[in-house]
Protein backbone atom coordinates (compact mmCIF):
# COMPACT_ATOMS: atom_id res chain seq x y z
CA UNK A 1 0.00 0.00 0.00
CA UNK A 2 0.94 3.99 -1.09
CA UNK A 3 2.12 5.78 2.08
CA UNK A 4 -0.12 8.78 2.04
CA UNK A 5 0.99 12.01 0.60
CA UNK A 6 1.63 15.66 2.97
CA UNK A 7 -0.69 18.38 2.50
CA UNK A 8 0.93 21.51 2.94
CA UNK A 9 -0.90 25.17 2.71
CA UNK A 10 0.79 28.27 2.15
CA UNK A 11 -1.12 31.10 4.27
CA UNK A 12 -0.63 35.29 4.13
CA UNK A 13 -2.69 38.00 3.33
CA UNK A 14 -2.28 39.51 -0.11
CA UNK A 15 0.85 40.33 -1.94
CA UNK A 16 2.89 38.25 0.91
CA UNK A 17 4.40 36.01 -1.98
CA UNK A 18 2.76 32.87 -1.78
CA UNK A 19 1.93 32.47 -5.24
CA UNK A 20 5.75 33.21 -6.17
CA UNK A 21 7.05 30.86 -3.29
CA UNK A 22 4.44 27.70 -4.03
CA UNK A 23 7.21 27.44 -7.12
CA UNK A 24 9.91 27.02 -4.34
CA UNK A 25 8.41 24.35 -1.88
CA UNK A 26 7.23 22.54 -5.43
CA UNK A 27 11.34 22.26 -6.56
CA UNK A 28 12.46 21.73 -3.28
CA UNK A 29 10.01 18.64 -2.85
CA UNK A 30 10.74 17.02 -6.47
CA UNK A 31 14.35 17.29 -5.87
CA UNK A 32 13.70 14.77 -2.84
CA UNK A 33 11.81 12.57 -5.46
CA UNK A 34 8.36 13.44 -4.46
CA UNK A 35 5.35 13.47 -6.59
CA UNK A 36 3.63 16.96 -6.05
CA UNK A 37 0.34 18.49 -6.79
CA UNK A 38 -0.17 22.46 -6.46
CA UNK A 39 -3.59 23.91 -5.92
CA UNK A 40 -5.41 27.21 -4.62
CA UNK A 41 -8.60 27.69 -2.59
CA UNK A 42 -11.00 29.10 -3.24
CA UNK A 43 -10.67 26.87 -6.31
CA UNK A 44 -8.85 24.17 -7.13
CA UNK A 45 -11.90 21.93 -8.98
CA UNK A 46 -14.25 22.93 -12.01
CA UNK A 47 -16.89 23.68 -9.64
CA UNK A 48 -14.89 25.16 -6.97
CA UNK A 49 -13.45 27.63 -9.82
CA UNK A 50 -17.13 29.05 -10.77
CA UNK A 51 -17.40 29.57 -6.82
CA UNK A 52 -14.07 31.74 -6.73
CA UNK A 53 -15.27 33.81 -9.94
CA UNK A 54 -18.38 34.16 -7.73
CA UNK A 55 -16.17 35.13 -4.15
CA UNK A 56 -13.92 37.41 -6.05
CA UNK A 57 -16.38 39.25 -8.24
CA UNK A 58 -15.93 43.34 -7.76
CA UNK A 59 -19.84 43.52 -8.24
CA UNK A 60 -20.66 41.19 -5.19
CA UNK A 61 -19.89 43.90 -2.98
CA UNK A 62 -23.20 43.21 -0.82
CA UNK A 63 -22.68 39.52 -0.06
CA UNK A 64 -23.59 39.03 3.54
CA UNK A 65 -20.68 37.30 5.73
CA UNK A 66 -22.39 33.85 6.14
CA UNK A 67 -22.53 33.35 2.12
CA UNK A 68 -19.56 33.96 1.82
CA UNK A 69 -18.44 31.58 4.55
CA UNK A 70 -20.74 29.29 3.23
CA UNK A 71 -19.21 29.46 -0.34
CA UNK A 72 -15.74 29.17 0.97
CA UNK A 73 -16.30 25.76 2.58
CA UNK A 74 -18.77 24.63 -0.65
CA UNK A 75 -15.71 25.34 -2.86
CA UNK A 76 -13.75 23.38 -0.19
CA UNK A 77 -15.58 20.02 -0.03
CA UNK A 78 -15.50 20.26 -3.67
CA UNK A 79 -11.81 20.73 -3.81
CA UNK A 80 -11.54 17.77 -0.92
CA UNK A 81 -13.38 15.92 -2.24
CA UNK A 82 -12.33 15.51 -6.20
CA UNK A 83 -8.62 16.53 -6.08
CA UNK A 84 -7.13 16.51 -2.45
CA UNK A 85 -8.13 13.60 -0.89
CA UNK A 86 -7.48 11.00 -4.16
CA UNK A 87 -4.55 12.61 -4.39
CA UNK A 88 -3.05 12.44 -0.96
CA UNK A 89 -4.53 8.65 -0.79
CA UNK A 90 -2.30 7.75 -3.90
CA UNK A 91 1.04 9.57 -2.45
CA UNK A 92 0.75 12.65 -3.75
CA UNK A 93 1.82 15.47 -1.77
CA UNK A 94 -0.23 18.49 -2.42
CA UNK A 95 0.50 22.35 -2.02
CA UNK A 96 -2.16 24.45 -1.65
CA UNK A 97 -2.36 28.22 -1.92
CA UNK A 98 -4.46 29.02 1.09
CA UNK A 99 -6.96 26.67 3.04
CA UNK A 100 -8.61 26.60 6.06
CA UNK A 101 -6.74 29.22 7.93
CA UNK A 102 -7.53 31.35 5.67
CA UNK A 103 -11.53 31.00 6.14
CA UNK A 104 -10.82 31.83 10.35
CA UNK A 105 -8.02 35.07 8.96
CA UNK A 106 -10.73 36.17 6.62
CA UNK A 107 -14.24 35.41 7.76
CA UNK A 108 -13.38 35.54 11.55
CA UNK A 109 -10.92 38.24 11.84
CA UNK A 110 -11.95 40.26 8.82
CA UNK A 111 -15.36 40.00 8.73
CA UNK A 112 -15.97 39.26 12.49
CA UNK A 113 -18.04 35.75 12.20
CA UNK A 114 -17.23 34.10 15.76
CA UNK A 115 -14.42 31.34 15.19
CA UNK A 116 -16.33 28.78 16.72
CA UNK A 117 -18.97 29.12 13.76
CA UNK A 118 -16.14 28.40 11.64
CA UNK A 119 -14.94 25.64 14.00
CA UNK A 120 -18.31 23.22 13.01
CA UNK A 121 -18.55 23.68 9.34
CA UNK A 122 -14.58 22.51 9.17
CA UNK A 123 -15.42 19.68 11.40
CA UNK A 124 -18.88 19.29 9.01
CA UNK A 125 -16.54 19.57 5.83
CA UNK A 126 -13.44 18.25 6.78
CA UNK A 127 -13.56 15.55 9.38
CA UNK A 128 -10.35 15.30 10.75
CA UNK A 129 -8.43 16.13 7.87
CA UNK A 130 -5.59 19.04 8.62
CA UNK A 131 -2.60 20.37 7.07
CA UNK A 132 0.40 18.74 8.02
CA UNK A 133 2.58 21.92 7.25
CA UNK A 134 1.45 25.52 7.36
CA UNK A 135 3.88 28.44 5.97
CA UNK A 136 2.58 31.64 6.59
CA UNK A 137 4.42 34.72 4.99
CA UNK A 138 3.81 37.61 7.21
CA UNK A 139 4.95 41.07 6.26
CA UNK A 140 3.16 44.01 6.90
CA UNK A 141 -0.10 45.07 5.14
CA UNK A 142 1.35 48.66 3.73
CA UNK A 143 3.69 46.13 2.09
CA UNK A 144 1.52 43.35 0.81
CA UNK A 145 -0.90 46.36 -0.16
CA UNK A 146 1.79 47.80 -2.20
CA UNK A 147 2.78 44.43 -4.16
CA UNK A 148 -0.75 43.77 -5.10
CA UNK A 149 -1.23 47.26 -6.22
CA UNK A 150 1.15 46.64 -8.92
CA UNK A 151 -1.06 44.27 -10.70
CA UNK A 152 -4.32 44.43 -12.44
CA UNK A 153 -7.42 45.80 -11.40
CA UNK A 154 -8.46 45.03 -7.71
CA UNK A 155 -10.73 41.48 -6.52
CA UNK A 156 -13.91 41.70 -4.41
CA UNK A 157 -11.49 41.27 -1.55
CA UNK A 158 -8.40 43.39 -2.73
CA UNK A 159 -10.64 46.81 -2.21
CA UNK A 160 -11.16 46.09 0.87
CA UNK A 161 -9.53 48.75 3.47
CA UNK A 162 -6.44 48.72 5.56
CA UNK A 163 -8.20 47.85 8.45
CA UNK A 164 -9.58 44.81 7.43
CA UNK A 165 -6.37 43.40 6.59
CA UNK A 166 -4.63 44.38 9.35
CA UNK A 167 -7.14 42.30 11.61
CA UNK A 168 -6.69 39.49 9.21
CA UNK A 169 -2.71 39.76 9.63
CA UNK A 170 -3.55 39.77 13.18
CA UNK A 171 -5.64 36.26 13.19
CA UNK A 172 -3.23 34.53 10.97
CA UNK A 173 -0.61 35.26 13.58
CA UNK A 174 -3.37 34.17 16.48
CA UNK A 175 -3.45 31.07 14.34
CA UNK A 176 0.22 30.54 14.40
CA UNK A 177 0.82 31.35 17.94
CA UNK A 178 -1.94 28.05 18.66
CA UNK A 179 -0.48 26.12 16.17
CA UNK A 180 3.01 25.85 16.67
CA UNK A 181 3.95 22.99 15.52
CA UNK A 182 2.50 23.45 12.00
CA UNK A 183 2.29 26.32 11.05
CA UNK A 184 5.89 28.16 10.40
CA UNK A 185 6.08 31.60 10.24
CA UNK A 186 8.23 32.97 7.30
CA UNK A 187 9.04 36.83 7.69
CA UNK A 188 7.93 37.77 3.80
CA UNK A 189 8.74 41.48 3.88
CA UNK A 190 12.18 41.18 2.71
CA UNK A 191 13.79 40.19 -0.89
CA UNK A 192 12.47 37.28 -2.77
CA UNK A 193 15.90 35.25 -2.42
CA UNK A 194 16.08 35.88 1.18
CA UNK A 195 11.70 34.65 1.59
CA UNK A 196 12.95 31.90 -0.83
CA UNK A 197 15.97 30.73 1.53
CA UNK A 198 13.49 30.83 4.65
CA UNK A 199 11.48 28.48 2.58
CA UNK A 200 13.39 25.67 1.65
CA UNK A 201 15.34 25.60 5.41
CA UNK A 202 11.29 25.07 6.65
CA UNK A 203 10.90 22.64 4.15
CA UNK A 204 13.78 20.64 4.62
CA UNK A 205 13.55 20.68 8.28
CA UNK A 206 9.98 18.93 7.77
CA UNK A 207 11.40 16.36 5.59
CA UNK A 208 13.92 15.64 8.06
CA UNK A 209 11.13 15.57 11.21
CA UNK A 210 8.98 13.41 8.96
CA UNK A 211 12.12 11.21 8.33
CA UNK A 212 11.19 10.19 4.97
N1 LIG B 1 -10.13 33.91 0.89
C1 LIG B 1 -10.97 34.01 1.98
O1 LIG B 1 -11.46 35.10 2.29
N2 LIG B 1 -11.28 32.89 2.69
C2 LIG B 1 -10.81 31.66 2.38
O2 LIG B 1 -11.12 30.67 3.05
C3 LIG B 1 -9.92 31.57 1.25
C4 LIG B 1 -9.60 32.72 0.54
C5 LIG B 1 -9.37 30.25 0.87
C6 LIG B 1 -8.31 35.02 -3.15
O3 LIG B 1 -7.06 34.56 -2.79
C7 LIG B 1 -9.00 35.71 -2.00
O4 LIG B 1 -9.83 34.78 -1.28
C8 LIG B 1 -8.02 36.24 -0.99
C9 LIG B 1 -8.53 35.76 0.36
C10 LIG B 1 -9.85 35.13 0.09
N3 LIG B 1 -8.09 37.64 -1.11
N4 LIG B 1 -7.28 38.45 -0.71
N5 LIG B 1 -6.68 39.34 -0.47
P1 LIG B 1 -5.81 34.59 -3.74
O5 LIG B 1 -4.81 33.70 -3.07
O6 LIG B 1 -6.14 34.26 -5.12
O7 LIG B 1 -5.40 36.14 -3.77
P2 LIG B 1 -4.23 36.84 -3.06
O8 LIG B 1 -3.84 36.30 -1.76
O9 LIG B 1 -4.66 38.25 -3.07
O10 LIG B 1 -2.99 36.55 -3.98
P3 LIG B 1 -1.83 37.50 -4.15
O11 LIG B 1 -2.11 38.93 -3.89
O12 LIG B 1 -1.33 37.12 -5.50
O13 LIG B 1 -0.82 37.15 -3.04
P4 LIG B 1 0.39 36.19 -3.07
O14 LIG B 1 0.12 34.98 -3.89
O15 LIG B 1 0.73 36.00 -1.67
O16 LIG B 1 1.57 37.04 -3.76
P5 LIG B 1 2.36 36.79 -5.14
O17 LIG B 1 1.39 36.75 -6.29
O18 LIG B 1 3.36 35.74 -5.01
O19 LIG B 1 3.15 38.19 -5.17
C11 LIG B 1 2.46 39.42 -5.33
C12 LIG B 1 3.38 40.41 -6.07
O20 LIG B 1 4.51 40.70 -5.25
C13 LIG B 1 3.95 39.88 -7.39
O21 LIG B 1 4.08 40.94 -8.29
C14 LIG B 1 5.33 39.35 -7.00
O22 LIG B 1 6.24 39.38 -8.05
C15 LIG B 1 5.71 40.33 -5.91
N6 LIG B 1 6.57 39.73 -4.87
C16 LIG B 1 6.48 38.50 -4.32
N7 LIG B 1 7.40 38.32 -3.36
C17 LIG B 1 8.09 39.49 -3.29
C18 LIG B 1 9.19 39.93 -2.47
N8 LIG B 1 9.74 39.15 -1.53
N9 LIG B 1 9.62 41.20 -2.64
C19 LIG B 1 9.06 42.01 -3.58
N10 LIG B 1 8.04 41.65 -4.40
C20 LIG B 1 7.56 40.40 -4.24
Amino acid sequence: MKTKGKFITLEGIEGAGKTTQLAVVQSCLEEQGVDVLTTREPGGSPIGERIRALLLDPDLKGIAADTELLLMFAARAEHLEKKIQPALENGIWVLCDRFTDATYAYQGGGRGIELERIALLEEYVQDSMRPDLTLLFDLPVATGIARAGRRSAPDRFESEAVCFFEDVRTGYLAIAQSNPERVRVIEAGVPVEQVSDQVRRQVTAFLKEIDR
